[in-house]
């Protein structure tokens, strides 16, 4: 399988993270990626290539023009105006509630302000969007991952894989979040709706809901988001990612939401991904884009999921076996010792590769036998 890498993602070297205001390491690291990239590598059935720059275009066909403007100037902007920190993380945001009875014309007329610290509260959803020195490239880079992805499948490769980092799923058309700045499966998905006039669905196995993309493509029927992910009554983003959100307008049935309960293991999970993957077959197109993420595995430092190294085979399995092409791009996954196991797992499934576990302490690879 072809595999798109940058190194850029290196210099967004994120350190600390808040936990309901406390600091401790950051979970979305380099770490995570290179982890991935070392074990493929060690595979030997990965072929590595560098993206192509494709330019804002197809990030604006998604996100506003403000959005990428910030994350573009918030660094220098944040030195000039003397924030001596290593990161800059926003504390106060816009919440709707501010604006209660005030006309939507009001409020679009609102200025997002010119200090740093607030216009990454007005351009943020949460507190995990640090923004570092090498931030923008990163992201930059990270949707150039996508793009070139993208690109290969439409050039004929069945499914090919993008170690996007940052993650994108949170992001929304106006709004970075939850360690995603611009949306990379929403970028792609746009880009191969535009190149082929057909339907795409994403299918978002990240432990998290998807907000951004459910938002994106909310009035869309022509991008189908089906999402299994950690019930929002007990897990970020909270305020999106239940089952009676279906879209609206156009888009009306072409958003699934599938909330799975604490503990949820392989049995249960594979149970939900056959409905999901239903849903997809029902649905006209030939490529699906994925948003992988590995949070859902059991030893996940913030996620509560039971899931091993070997169900990721069967999932990868079981999405390729719709006989759709494959867009497989990185999301989340905070385990960094299985990252590269579980990856390699859910790749060699989805090619139709046996699973073969890794030597014991060969890649780092834990819980294999769980
Ligand atoms: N500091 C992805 O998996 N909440 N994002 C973290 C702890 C945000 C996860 C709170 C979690 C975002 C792509
Ligand atoms: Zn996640």
């Amino acid at each position: 399988m072809r595999v798109v890498y940058s190194p850029a993602h290196l210099a967004h070297d994120t350190v600390t993270e808040t936990v309901m205001g406390a600091v401790i390491p950051a979970n979305e690291v380099p770490e995570r990626a290179e982890r991935i990239r070392s074990t493929l590598e060690a595979d030997g059935g990965f072929a590595f290539g560098v993206p192509t720059e494709h330019g804002t275009k197809p990030i604006l066909a998604i996100h506003d023009a403000g959005l990428l403007r910030f994350l573009e100037e918030a660094w220098p902007a944040a030195r000039a105006q003397s924030i001596d920190r290593p990161n800059l993380i926003a504390d106060t945001y816009p919440t709707f509630r501010m604006f209660e009875g005030m006309s939507p014309e009001f409020l679009a007329s609102r200025p997002e302000t010119s200090f740093a610290a607030g216009r990454a509260g007005w351009w943020g959803l949460d507190t995990a969007n640090p923004l570092l020195a090498g931030t923008y490239a990163a992201a930059r880079a990270a949707v150039d991952v996508a793009l070139t992805t993208a690109d290969l499948v439409l050039g004929g490769e069945g499914a090919a894989y993008g170690l996007c980092r940052p993650p994108g799923h949170h992001a929304a058309r106006s709004m970075a979040g939850g360690y995603c700045f611009l949306n990379n499966a929403a970028i792609a998905a746009e880009a191969i709706v535009r190149a082929t006039g057909e339907r795409v669905a994403i299918l978002d196995v990240d432990y998290h809901h998807g907000n951004g993309t459910q938002q994106i493509f909310w009035r869309r029927g022509d991008v189908l988001y089906v999402s299994l992910h950690a019930d929002p009554e007990r897990q970020y983003p909270f305020f999106l990612g239940r089952a009676d959100e279906t879209g609206e307008g156009e888009g009306s049935g072409a958003n699934l939401n599938i909330p799975l309960p604490a503990g949820t293991g392989d049995v249960a999970y594979l149970e939900a991904l056959d409905r999901g993957l239903a849903a997809i077959a029902e649905t006209p197109g030939d490529v699906i884009v994925v948003s992988l993420g590995f949070d859902t595995y059991g030893h996940d430092p913030i996620g509560d999921f039971a899931l091993t190294t070997p169900v990721y085979h069967e999932c990868g399995r079981r999405t390729a076996a719709l006989g759709r092409r494959l867009v497989i791009l990185q999301e989340g996954g905070y385990h960094r010792p299985s990252l590269g196991a579980n990856a390699r797992a859910w790749l060699r499934g989805s090619e139709g590769r046996p699973y073969e576990p890794l030597p014991a302490g060969g890649f780092g690879e834990l819980g294999s036998d769980r």
